[in-house]
């Protein structure tokens, strides 16, 4: 506060075009609006009924205001956590989730946000308050001074800057058609502080504003697409479906769920899209998923890139010799992206489309004689999934002194089951990894994590988000590692009185937490914590329930009173050190260096 704000009240408001500077309301007795009751009102025009964000200068009062005109109004502890929140806000409703920022550092904090939703097709609009215009660009030297448009471009979908008050019904417009329209991502746009004291005529104002008709228009794919697609998957002898988080987030869930029925083929979730249909469906093939990936001789991709959580549809994982070397399987797509079609391997039959529309339409071609996929492909799906679920299960049977990844998520997989409703957010390495592929999801959208990127810290800002915008039992399996990133808003959760169960994977480290320091000095190994952190005294702080859980059967009590409360609460569950590795699943991808000691 203090003198930029002083500054601020004490300069004249510009005016816009229409109104002249001395006191129009004064001079003809019309109602005036301003820029923050424009922006508030063109976000209700359009539904938008939360935003996600942390107060200061320039947007301390639109808060306010939003807050008293209805709009519910989540304020958090850091602007990342709420750019995570809106995101998911944002693919969990297909509207676009908003978070609002301040100026340069809290915009920047908000951009991580903003790039991670655009990388996941999240729709979101990260809405910050920027400084002067004429002083950021002649770099005078204005608090929080930035060009945050042009920071912002390249790491979004689109970028947009309003200058004057009659313009905020066109920019919040564009700004959510950008967001939901096609592939959807994030949106930034840029409020001067200027703008929000600008006067206008009320009627005109109201006027100007724009309730978005279609801001996500269906897109059909055509005919010829479908037919190529269609004769493909006839003609397969082992295919395969793979769902990814788009086909979750397109809310065709009736349709897909007939798409694998109809046809009898096989299926794999990505991890996001767990639940889409039951992880229990007898056509799954999640357990079976190195076997069918090399196998599969036609793979119909449902809304999933075959980016690196793909192995970029080539190399070993799909049966080719090298690791640039593709397996021979022919590709189906559809994706609403027609630049997405071959960005890794040949797609021989792309289907651009929305994913209701396009599915829909291979539902009209799939008649009653739609021939089953072979037996011999099915049996021996079926089979190898069945070995390794029985495989899981002993395993999950076990009860180790420490408790390990395995003996925990085996509570966790029976209180999901028994509360499919209940929203699981999951970050971490191993505690990501174990509870992808221990824990079932039986709804659609009801599994959220670390998405595309792998990206630490959307935990507590999904948690916040999802217990908001749902109004079920939220449950966060957190590494420790991955908690510390946005640990702090166990206050939000608290302040706001989610139903969030925050589980911490307390295994004393990144990773694990086993690491010396080679040195023999006195500094702790860089992946190692506090041993024997209480994780659970942080949301006592607030006013939360925190246990400490070393057995299963203490989680166990834990995590059923918690859900069944709807209290916030937080469970530090200590892990076995040595349990991780590195990296969880994925250690491969850490580079070796080449001089060996
Ligand atoms: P996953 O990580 O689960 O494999 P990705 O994020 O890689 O999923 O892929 C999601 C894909 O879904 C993106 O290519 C995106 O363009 C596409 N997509 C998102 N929404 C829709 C939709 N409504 N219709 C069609 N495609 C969509
Ligand atoms: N920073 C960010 C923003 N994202 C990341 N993915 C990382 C750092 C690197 N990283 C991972 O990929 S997983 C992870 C880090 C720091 C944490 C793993 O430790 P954990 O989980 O305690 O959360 P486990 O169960 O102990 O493996």
């Amino acid at each position: 506060m203090g003198i930029a704000e002083t500054k601020r009240s004490s300069s004249t408001p510009a005016s816009t075009s229409g109104a002249a500077a001395s006191d129009p309301q004064a001079e003809s007795g019309a109602a005036l609006t301003d820029g923050f009751h424009l922006v508030i009102d063109a976000l209700k025009v359009n539904g938008i009924d939360t935003i996600f964000g942390l107060p200061g200068i320039p947007i301390t009062d639109l808060t306010r205001m939003a807050q008293a005109e209805g709009i519910r109004m989540i304020s958090f502890r850091h602007e990342q956590n709420a750019g995570n929140a809106a995101a998911i806000a944002g693919f969990m409703t297909q509207k676009p989730g908003i978070c609002l920022t301040v100026s340069a550092p809290g915009f920047l904090n908000g951009l991580t946000a903003l790039a991670n939703a655009t990388t996941n097709c999240f729709p979101m609009i990260l809405i910050s308050g920027s400084s002067e215009r004429e002083i950021v660009d002649l770099q005078q030297g204005d608090y929080e001074e930035m060009d945050q448009l042009a920071i912002a471009k390249p790491l979004c979908k689109a970028a947009f800057r309003v200058l004057h008050a009659e313009d905020i019904g066109v920019g919040v417009a564009r700004a959510i058609r950008a967001a939901v329209s096609g592939r959807p991502g994030g949106v930034y746009l840029d409020l001067p502080a200027k703008l929000f004291a600008q006067s206008m005529d009320a009627e005109a104002g109201k006027r100007s504003l724009i309730q978005v008709v279609d801001p996500a228009p269906r897109q059909i794919p055509a005919a010829d697409a479908i037919g190529r697609a269609l004769d493909l998957l006839e003609g397969a002898k082992r295919p395969l479906i793979l769902l990814g988080k788009g086909a979750a987030y397109a809310q065709a869930d009736a349709d897909i769920r007939s798409l694998v029925e109809k046809t009898g083929i096989p299926y794999l979730p990505m991890s996001m899209a767990k639940g889409l249909l039951p992880d229990t469906h007898e056509l799954s093939a999640a357990a079976a998923r190195s076997f069918v990936l090399p196998e599969a001789d036609v793979v119909l991709l449902v809304g999933a890139r075959l980016n690196w959580l793909l192995s970029h549809g080539k190399g070993k994982t799909w049966g080719g010799k090298g690791h640039k070397d593709a397996g021979g399987q022919k590709f189906i797509q559809i994706d609403i992206s027609p630049q997405e079609m071959d960005s890794n391997v040949r797609i021989d039959a792309p289907v651009v489309g929305d994913i209701g529309s396009c599915v829909s339409a291979l539902l009209a071609g799939i008649g009653a004689a739609w021939p089953k996929p072979p037996a011999e492909w099915l049996t021996a799906v079926a089979e190898r999934r069945d070995r390794n679920i029985a495989k899981m299960a002993e395993t999950l049977a076990k009860d180790p002194v420490p408790m390990n990844f395995h003996s925990a998520l085996n509570v966790v997989r029976d209180i999901v089951k028994a509360n499919p409703d209940a929203i699981l957010v999951n970050e971490g390495a191993n505690a990501l990894d174990f509870t992808r592929s221990i824990v079932d999801m039986y709804k659609p959208r009801k599994r959220l994590d670390v998405g595309t990127w792998g990206v630490m810290g959307i935990g507590m800002g999904f948690a916040v988000a999802a217990a908001v915008v749902s109004g079920e039992p939220v449950i966060a399996i957190e590494g420790d590692s991955a908690f510390g990133f946005s640990g702090m808003e166990v206050e939000t959760i608290c302040r706001y009185n989610l139903p969030v169960c925050v589980v911490v994977f307390n295994n004393n480290g990144v990773y694990r937490g086993t690491d010396v320091n080679p040195t023999g000095g006195a500094d702790l190994a860089p992946t190692v914590f506090v041993k024997g952190a209480r994780y659970d005294r942080l949301i006592e702080a607030f006013g939360g329930v925190g246990v400490h859980a070393t057995t299963p059967a203490e989680l166990r009590r834990a995590m059923e009173e918690a859900v069944r409360s709807r209290r916030p609460t937080l469970i530090n569950a200590v892990i076995d050190e040595t349990a991780g590795t590195e990296s969880g699943r994925i250690t491969s991808l850490n580079p070796t260096a080449g001089k060996k000691k």
